[in-house]
């Protein structure tokens, strides 16, 4: 019998995000992404095992076979839905633990791009951090991040791009923040960024996952020194 990992991992694949979901046809009344989640943590694995491990797992498959031309569009749309309720049941084991409190991070996906996968994932990590997260969406164009900034004085802010086009707009939402709220601590992160490509566009840091971003905000944002 397949491990609760593997069958977490191969329900996002297929797009089964519970048990009264009837994708793939026939499975209706087994159990989805949400349940099994639910199973995992109950036997005692942890958050990180059952994301690492099961959700993760499953939506690089998915990446994969997208790269490879073996599913399109519409599947990965399927599998990103069960993703994001596997991400749901998942919540409330990250941000159930008690954390003091951080400041406030506004993070966002910068525009063009619609992942939001990655951006949610690391808001809602965050959150169990201790930090109040503002979410501003996907598609974000430079001044949402400079009202956000201009609202929440102090705030950190993470951009989030997935594609190799849509991160080139990382550069002017850092300068548009820069040039009202000069000292703002900016966040870049997402599949196709590098730390060197955070350098060059003037972000304060790369974060390759949540956790890096939890370690790197350590650093520059000591607890009680901001927001
Ligand atoms: Co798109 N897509 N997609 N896609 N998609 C990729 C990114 C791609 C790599 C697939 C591929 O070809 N192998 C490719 C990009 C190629 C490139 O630019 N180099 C691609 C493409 C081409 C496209 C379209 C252009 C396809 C088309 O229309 N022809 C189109 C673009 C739409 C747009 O944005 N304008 C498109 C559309 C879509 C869907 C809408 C179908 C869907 C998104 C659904 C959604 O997000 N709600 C989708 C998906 C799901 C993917 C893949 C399969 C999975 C992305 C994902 O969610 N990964 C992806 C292939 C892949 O990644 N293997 C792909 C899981 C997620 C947890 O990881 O987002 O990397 P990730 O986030 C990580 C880290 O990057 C990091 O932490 C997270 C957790 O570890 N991170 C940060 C992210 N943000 C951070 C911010 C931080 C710190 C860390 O600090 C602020």
């Amino acid at each position: 019998m397949a491990s609760v990992f593997d069958q977490i991992a191969a329900c996002v694949e297929q797009g089964k995000t519970d048990a009264a979901t009837n994708i793939p046809a026939g499975s209706r009344g087994q159990p989805g992404v949400v349940e099994l989640v639910a199973t995992a943590l109950g036997a005692g694995e942890s958050p990180e095992a059952v994301l690492k491990h099961g959700l993760l797992a499953g939506m690089q498959v998915v990446g994969r076979k997208f790269a490879a031309n073996e599913v399109f569009i519409p599947e990965v749309l399927i599998s990103a839905r069960a993703m994001r309720a596997g991400l749901g049941a998942l919540r409330p084991a990250f941000t159930g633990r008690p954390m003091p409190q951080r400041g406030v991070f506004v993070i966002g996906t910068v525009r063009g791009d619609m992942h939001d996968i990655g951006k949610n994932l690391v808001g809602m990590i965050l959150e169990g951090a201790g930090w109040q997260v503002v979410d501003l969406g996907i598609d974000c164009a430079a001044d949402a991040f400079t009202a956000a900034v201009q609202q929440r004085p102090g705030c950190v802010v993470g951009l989030s791009a997935l594609l190799t086009t849509t991160m080139l707009h990382m550069r002017d939402t850092i300068a548009a923040i820069r040039a009202s709220s000069p000292d703002t601590v900016i966040l870049v992160g997402g599949a196709p960024v590098s730390a060197a490509f955070a350098e060059e566009i003037g972000a304060s840091g790369y974060a390759a996952d949540p956790v890096a971003a939890i370690e790197l905000l350590d650093r520059l944002v000591p607890a009680g020194g901001h927001a």
